[in-house]
């Protein structure tokens, strides 16, 4: 474990606002800098309910409690008058309470937002970057994930590629896990999660007429309801329905843990916003990325940085054809035949994602990154 010298307290502010990724990336923060570098964490959520679907242990009518060894707090309107913590975190641009901003003033603790993250190259200039507050004796420091090396890195625990490896490398803990959550051998394995308003009818039309068996796995509870209309019937957690090469099955919602495994067993993921994205690269398999809409494109903007950095060392046809994927998912469409052609280039793009994985997972996590920037600060 890494000490801090006296910066040992930490409080996260997560707003949940629609989703699970603000939650998602903040809950992993707390853990990691618990977990690895012995910190006392303090995570206030403002929605102890929608954060009980990613931390089933929380107990929502409790206002303080641990799991895990990290302190979770609800964030309520009225908040309660508390020693602010050695480091603040302001997920996201939460906006943390006025009271907890003014007592912030006293005792002058190391204040970060942290923002989304982004390939685009603009992040590089604006991570770190200090923010005087406009009346209090503070200054708040804009804290950028990023893919490059000038950027403040991306989560990745401790533990996480070995624990990877050794799961897709053992038959026996692939086979454990699909009997816990009751999955066949039913064709290639393909998880689905993604917003409401991507194409899936089309998605699911083109896994039916492929030319070999499709396995589609789906644990997003909106999702399967989407799935149930353009399958016309009702599906029960674990159910399969079987049209054409697909076979479609409804799987409950997962830990993140599980969540994790799902990855790692499908040969491709269709994954969404930001922390199931990263999740992606990290489980080292062939992705699609579906950003989250933002006002004026903003979220293809985005895509197009990821995929720039993403993609330049695979071949040029391939590259071209899971840029042309990206592209079109992203914009709400799917084409005809396209399954086949990621099947086609399965090989090309596994090993181009267990390549990338490896050459990300080589730079400092965002964690190790963040812990060194608040001790230099104190
Ligand atoms: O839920 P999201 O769409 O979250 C988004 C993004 O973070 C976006 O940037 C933000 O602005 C918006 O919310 C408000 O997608 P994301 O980020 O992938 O988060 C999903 C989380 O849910 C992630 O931690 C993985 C987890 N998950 C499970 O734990 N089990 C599951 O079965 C599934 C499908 C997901």
């Amino acid at each position: 474990m890494v000490g801090l010298g006296n910066a040992q307290r930490w409080d996260i502010f997560c707003r949940i606002i629609d989703n699970y990724g603000d939650i998602g990336v903040c809950w992993r923060l707390a853990r990691q800098l618990q977990q690895e570098y012995g910190m006392h964490v303090r995570l206030w959520i403002d929605d102890l309910q929608v954060a009980q679907r990613l931390i089933p242990a929380i107990q929502p009518e409790l206002p303080s409690q641990f799991v895990d060894q990290v302190e979770i707090s609800l964030w309520e309107a009225c908040f309660p008058e508390t020693v602010p913590a050695d480091v603040v975190i302001e997920a996201f641009a939460c906006d943390i309470p006025q009271t907890y901003l003014e007592a912030m003033a006293d005792s002058k603790p190391v204040w970060l937002n942290l923002e989304y993250l982004s390939a685009e190259s603009w992040v590089r200039d604006f991570h770190l970057k200090p923010s005087p507050h406009a009346r209090l004796p503070l200054i708040k420091y804009f804290y950028f994930p990023g893919f490059a090396a000038e950027t403040g890195g991306l989560l990745r625990e401790q533990g996480l590629m070995a624990a990877r490896q050794a799961f897709q490398g053992s038959a026996e803990l692939q086979a454990a896990f699909c009997k816990k959550l009751g999955i066949a051998e039913l064709g290639t394995k393909v998880s689905l999660f993604c917003y409401p308003h991507a194409a899936i009818a089309a998605l699911l039309d083109d896994m039916a007429t492929s030319s070999s068996p499709v396995h589609c796995l789906v644990s997003d509870p909106k999702l399967a309801l989407l799935a149930e209309d353009w399958l016309g019937r009702s599906l029960a957690v674990g159910e399969v329905a079987t049209q054409g090469q697909l076979s479609l099955q409804r799987l409950s919602f997962l830990s993140q843990q599980d969540y994790d495994r799902l990855l790692w067993l499908c040969a491709l993921n269709f994954v969404r916003g930001e922390d199931s994205w990263l999740r992606a690269i990290w489980a080292a398999r062939p992705f699609v990325w579906q950003p989250y809409r933002q006002e004026e494109d903003t979220h293809l903007a985005k895509l197009e940085a990821f995929l720039d950095v993403y993609t330049a060392s695979l071949g040029d046809e391939a590259r071209q054809a899971i840029s042309d994927i990206h592209r079109t998912w992203a914009e709400g469409h799917w084409r005809a035949g396209d399954i086949d052609v990621v099947r086609e280039r399965s090989g090309a793009l596994q090993t181009h994602a267990t390549h990338a994985c490896q050459q990300l997972a080589s730079q400092p996590d965002l964690v190790a990154k963040l812990v060194i920037f608040c001790k230099n600060l104190f």
